[in-house]
């Protein structure tokens, strides 16, 4: 049974699309400080393992500001808890000119203990950032050699979107100051948004890559 590791219950709703029978996993993995979401998702996808003992899938996204550098990007869930999605608006909207572009990212991690075929989409094969926090480039290990083992295959979405004043009551998170063709996200039902998402995008390879890998 695969594992969806999340305790957002609105990525949720979004993935059923994709994975009939997916199981919500609400585990809070460690989300280790990285500059890209990659490899704070495939550690998160090592640690889910370990504990689920079973296939999982982590999820990790984020919202990248273009005249922000990216911010609050791997940060989001921080700065949504601190600041609020509207105070992130505003402060778009005062030090940011339009069109204001932003992006939303998602990846994927999924880990099930067995090694991966070559394919388009990248495999993880060791814990970078725990090898970055130990100070050395080559060293992987951070003194848990079996998990740093593990391969994760990663799947990545990407859409370009605008920050704008918050409009709709659909979605969660960031989704009311996100407009993709001049419909915020918030607007959009789940399958409208999951057609054109980050998520959406994402799913669509890793869903066309289980089946293969199944059959
Ligand atoms: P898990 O880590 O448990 O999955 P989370 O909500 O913390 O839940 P992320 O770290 O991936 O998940 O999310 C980073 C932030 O981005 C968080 O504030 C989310 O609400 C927001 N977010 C993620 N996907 C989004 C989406 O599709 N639309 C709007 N906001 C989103």
């Amino acid at each position: 049974m695969l594992r969806y590791v999340t305790t957002n219950a609105g990525k949720v709703r979004e993935a059923r699309e994709y994975l009939d029978g997916v199981e919500q996993l609400d585990y809070d993995y460690t989300e280790v400080q990285a500059a890209e979401l990659g490899p704070i998702a495939a550690r998160g996808a090592r640690e889910a393992y370990r504990h689920a003992g079973e296939p999982v899938l982590v999820d990790d996204a984020g919202l990248f500001v273009e005249g922000f550098d990216g911010f609050p990007g791997p940060y989001s869930a921080y700065v949504e808890d601190t600041l609020g999605v509207e105070t992130v608006q505003r402060l778009v909207e005062r030090e940011i000119d339009e069109p204001r572009r932003a992006s939303f990212r998602c990846v994927l991690a999924y880990c099930d203990g067995e090694p991966f075929e070559a394919s388009p989409d990248p495999v993880d094969r060791e814990d970078r950032s725990a090898a970055a926090a130990a100070g050395s480039a080559t060293e992987a290990s951070d003194g848990d050699e079996d998990a740093d083992a593990l391969p994760v295959k990663l799947f990545h979405g990407t859409v370009r979107g605008r920050v704008v004043e918050p409009r709709g009551e659909g979605g969660f998170g960031y989704d009311p100051i996100f407009e993709h063709d001049g419909t915020t996200f918030a607007e959009m039902s789940a399958a409208e948004k999951n057609a054109v998402s980050h998520r959406g995008r994402a799913f669509a390879k890793f869903a066309e890559w289980l089946e293969g890998r199944q059959n």
